[in-house]
């Protein structure tokens, strides 16, 4: 199943994510989903293990098993890279490092842009990101390049809330609108806002950690476990299957709207180290 974005491009709905997808096993890991049939495959610069992805692709690509043009590829610009001189370098870097030549999804990972250099998260003395004086519009301006120089398909963003989207959307000479805002969905965080403004906007939302992120490095004891709801594990046992489970069968819009109710507003994600930061979007 695949929706088509505001682009005309088409994007697979199920897609693998490749985050802490260890070096040593991502290449099975993506192999195996392709030969199981997942086309959409989540990467980014940050996960550092885009070379493994990119080797586990052309693999499939070359024994037949799939078309580069059957795949849906997405890769993610780091905070480190939003100076407009530098988002084709990290586009390139990306596109070499996974061996294509071009990406179906290009995203602006987080609205947020750091200090330019070597290290991704530059923290100062009290533990702080070191902000870059980049603004988002520009970044967006250099995205914009990457189709037209047909190194992305579509470009989109994440992690970007209600105001940030709107600020791109009225920003003068706008000259393609983002595709797609991935953002943290599950259970526990439902977005029915955020979500309904950017359908009312020809928006593709994507989820990310759908399933809670359970093996996140920043886990704290008494943080709850989406994946042990019991009221989830009831549902899906009522299915027979894995409250990770999401393939072959439909839940009901009765247990939908209770799952909806299951809402906390809970981020697994909330980069507290970035709060300060002007565009932090969680606030
Ligand atoms: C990282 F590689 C490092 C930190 C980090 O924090 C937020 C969540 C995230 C991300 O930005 N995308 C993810 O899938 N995980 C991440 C990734």
């Amino acid at each position: 199943m695949s929706l088509r974005l505001n682009c005309e491009v088409c994007i697979p709905m199920i897609g693998l994510g490749t985050w802490q997808s260890l070096k040593g096993q991502v290449v099975e890991a993506v192999k195996d989903a392709i030969s199981i049939g997942y086309r959409h495959i989540d990467c980014a610069y940050i996960y550092q293990n885009e070379k493994e992805v990119g080797e586990a692709i052309n693999q499939k690509i070359k024994e037949g098993a799939v078309k580069r043009e059957d795949l849906f590829i997405v890769s993610k610009l780091w905070s480190t890279f939003h100076a407009k001189d530098k988002v084709k370098e990290a586009c390139c870097k990306t596109l070499s490092d996974l061996n294509l030549e071009y990406v179906d999804l290009y995203l602006i990972h987080w609205p947020m842009g750091f200090k330019a250099g070597d290290e991704n998260f530059p923290l100062d003395e009290n533990d702080l990101i070191i902000p870059s004086d980049t603004d988002f519009l520009d970044t967006w301006e250099a995205m914009e390049d990457l189709v037209d120089e047909k190194l992305a398909k579509a470009i989109g963003v994440s992690n970007f809330n209600q105001d940030q989207i709107d600020r791109i959307l009225k920003k003068p000479n706008l000259k393609y609108k983002p595709a797609v805002n991935q953002i943290e969905c599950h259970p526990y965080l439902t977005q029915e806002d955020l979500i309904a403004y950017c359908h009312s906007n020809n928006i593709v939302v994507t989820a990310y950690s759908p399933l809670g992120s359970p093996a996140r490095p920043w886990t704290k004891k008494d943080d709850p476990i989406l994946l042990q709801d019991p009221k989830l594990k009831r549902i899906a046992c009522q299915h027979g299957k894995s409250t990770a489970q999401v393939f072959d069968f439909k839940l009901s819009d009765e247990e939908m709207k209770t799952i909806l109710l299951f809402n906390r507003n809970w981020r697994c994600c909330p980069l507290h180290w970035c709060i300060n930061h002007k565009d932090y979007p969680f606030k």
